[in-house]
């Protein structure tokens, strides 16, 4: 096997086309909200599969692809994620959480009930591989796999986003029951537990704002 191979299917976009590109890749992107509500509208299980392989092609740490994506959908799995998730986010609002937290979380309206993951058609549960264990049962480092499993995610997001789907980020602290549940080996950590779906009708979000282009930018 080859060492290395040609690029394929790069091709430069003249400068204008680009300023276009990324301006209306930015305005899909301001689109987006996270929701707390769903409708139990079903998802064609093939767009999910399509935005996860885009996930897939995230870069990685040495190429590891310390990645692993389960995609929940049957009812009572959903259920049982709901019932653990409960009762971690019960003590999280009953005096674990610290008093600054729950003041940060205010605008969101947030509590320890979570029917969304009932609701919503499509639980995405990513895990991040710590390190990876073969055949022989040897266990094999892998790099990076916060930052490389956050790019991925980062990446899920954009894919399903646009194609038309409302997610909500959710981790419930800890999450290890969701190895458990979702009979996954010790090796991989829950990352997050992505919640896919529709938005309910006349759903409503915070009215909060995103930072400018200038706080969160320094040109050098
Ligand atoms: N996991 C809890 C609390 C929570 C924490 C943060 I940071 C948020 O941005 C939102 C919620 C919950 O899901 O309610």
């Amino acid at each position: 096997m080859e060492k290395f191979i040609k690029l394929k299917d790069y091709s430069k976009i003249p400068e204008e086309d680009m300023l276009v590109k990324s301006e209306i890749f930015n305005l899909l992107m301001q689109k987006r909200r996270t929701i707390r509500e769903f409708s139990s509208e079903k998802i064609n299980r093939d767009v999910i599969l399509n935005c996860i392989k885009a996930a897939g092609s995230a870069p990685s740490g040495a190429n590891k692809q310390p990645w692993h994506f389960v995609v929940v959908t049957d009812e009572q799995t959903k259920s049982k994620i709901r019932k653990d998730a409960e009762k971690e986010e019960n003590e999280f609002y009953g005096g674990k959480a610290p008093d600054e937290w729950i003041k940060d979380l205010e605008p969101f309206d947030t509590n320890e009930l979570k029917p969304f993951l009932e609701e919503a058609p499509c639980l995405i549960v990513i895990f991040e591989e710590k390190y990876r264990i073969d055949n022989n049962n040897d266990q094999h480092k892998n790099y990076y796999t916060k930052e490389s499993v956050g790019i991925a995610t980062g990446m899920l997001i954009t894919a399903l986003h646009n194609a038309g789907l409302a997610t909500l980020t959710h981790t419930p602290s800890p999450m290890t029951f969701l190895n458990k549940i979702l009979n996954r080996p010790q090796n991989e950590k829950p990352f997050l537990l992505l919640v896919v779906g529709f938005p309910k009708d006349d759903v409503e979000v915070p009215n909060i704002k995103r930072k400018s282009l200038n706080e969160i930018t320094t040109i050098i």
